[in-house]
């Protein structure tokens, strides 16, 4: 298979490289370093040090002699992104390329602006680029169990079935986002959705919830393999963010109540279900949709799971519970289905005290990295 990855400096894009590429695979690899410059403007720098996309690639092929083709470009540049897929004629592209942190696009009226403008131009330009570059080709969209939100019904997988007067038809599950970020990502589902109608595309979109982990089979043959590893209040997820804090004896930063619940995944996850997403591909005319998780927690529960191991290890973790600077619902129903990824073959790797522990101790050889300012700067939805 070819496969063409955008957004492919980041923390799910380059481990994804490798997990195609260690499979055979023929790999293209785009960025435009966009989240490296908003980390820099922003002092949130990687907790590991992580050379650039193209040494990257060179440090791959040097130790498994298998090659990744880099372009460093910006993906919003359609002329740039149709000769990609004229000279490649992907087989599946998987579409990182958007600004993928929720406070980041509740900053200011720049960073929102940006948000919009990158994460619809990109998927329009996708989508376009497929049908005049490959219309062969299979479209797997990173998505987010955020598009849903949280409502007092279970929330199913991509579609709903509704009676309404006596006739039944299907629609996509109804979505209500929490950040501009997620509103975004409802519009690109929305805009594949049209285009899937229009001109028979196939699509794939994987709803996911935040990832955790920094270590895949691949990323773990050399330390400067491994992914661009957020611990900050804007691009950092919240287990990332606590196991970091509990190394660098920092309270960790429970917002509201902490009985927000989401649906997690291990990285290691990420990559099987973008891989058996990509070996199994979606039906021309498809917009097949699967919920991206393989267990839910609330904060609290991840808190005390950090705790757990935390003060096992000798940490003595604390938890502090702060006025959540974000608008959402601290108490609520969830109750996701999730069954078609384990249909397509995901075997989870679930949240278990060694593989915690195993994540203490990768953070802890860089804990003097840390730069405790970056924990919490209060970036508020209001
Ligand atoms: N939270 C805390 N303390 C923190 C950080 C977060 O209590 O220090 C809480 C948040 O208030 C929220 C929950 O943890 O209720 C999840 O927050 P998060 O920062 O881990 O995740 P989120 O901002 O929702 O976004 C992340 C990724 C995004 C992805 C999304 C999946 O950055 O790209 O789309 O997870 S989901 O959350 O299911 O929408």
């Amino acid at each position: 298979m070819k496969v063409l990855i955008l957004g492919a400096d980041g923390y799910l894009g380059w481990p994804t490289c490798l997990y195609f590429s260690q499979r055979g695979h023929e790999v293209i690899a785009v960025d435009n370093y966009f989240h490296r410059n908003a980390a820099t403007e922003h002092d949130c720098e990687s907790l590991i040090p992580t050379p650039d996309l193209v040494q990257r690639a060179e440090i791959w092929e040097e130790l498994t002699g298998k090659k990744i083709e880099v372009h460093i470009g910006d993906v919003t540049n359609y002329d740039l992104l149709l000769s990609i897929f004229k000279k490649h004629k992907p087989d599946t592209v998987v579409h990182y390329a958007e600004q993928p942190s929720a406070p980041y696009s509740m900053i200011g009226q720049k960073e929102a602006a940006f948000t919009l403008q990158n994460n619809l131009i990109t998927t329009l330009n996708i989508a376009y680029a497929v049908k005049e570059g490959n219309p062969d080709c299979h479209i797997i969209k990173l998505g987010t169990m955020g598009e849903y939100g949280t409502p007092n019904i279970d929330i199913e997988e991509g579609w709903l079935e509704i009676e309404h007067k006596g006739r039944k038809d299907k629609f996509l599950f109804p979505r209500q986002a929490g950040s501009l970020y997620h509103t975004t990502k409802i519009q690109d589902t929305d805009l594949l959705w049209f285009y899937t109608r229009m001109w028979d595309l196939r699509v794939t979109d994987l709803m996911q919830g935040p990832v955790y982990g920094l270590s895949t089979d691949e990323t773990d043959l050399d330390k400067r393999l491994m992914p661009y590893f957020h611990y900050d209040e804007i691009f950092g997820t919240v287990l990332n963010r606590f196991i970091v804090q509990a190394v660098a004896g920092y309270p960790l930063t429970v917002f509201g109540k902490g009985n927000q619940t989401r649906g997690f995944l291990n990285l290691k996850d990420t990559m099987q279900c973008v891989y058996l997403s990509a070996t199994q591909p979606a039906d021309l005319g498809q917009l097949r949709v699967f919920n991206q998780l393989t267990e839910s927690f609330s904060v609290n529960q991840l808190a005390e799971k950090v705790k757990k191991i935390g003060d096992r290890l000798g940490y003595n973790v604390k938890i502090n519970q702060i006025k959540n600077p974000r608008v959402e619902k601290e108490d609520h129903y969830y109750n996701v289905h999730y069954t078609g990824l384990m249909e397509l073959g995901l075997k989870p790797h679930y949240l278990t005290d060694e593989i915690l522990e195993n994540f203490f101790t990768i953070t802890g050889q860089y804990k003097n990295r840390i730069n405790k300012d970056a924990f919490f700067r209060g970036i508020s939805w209001k």
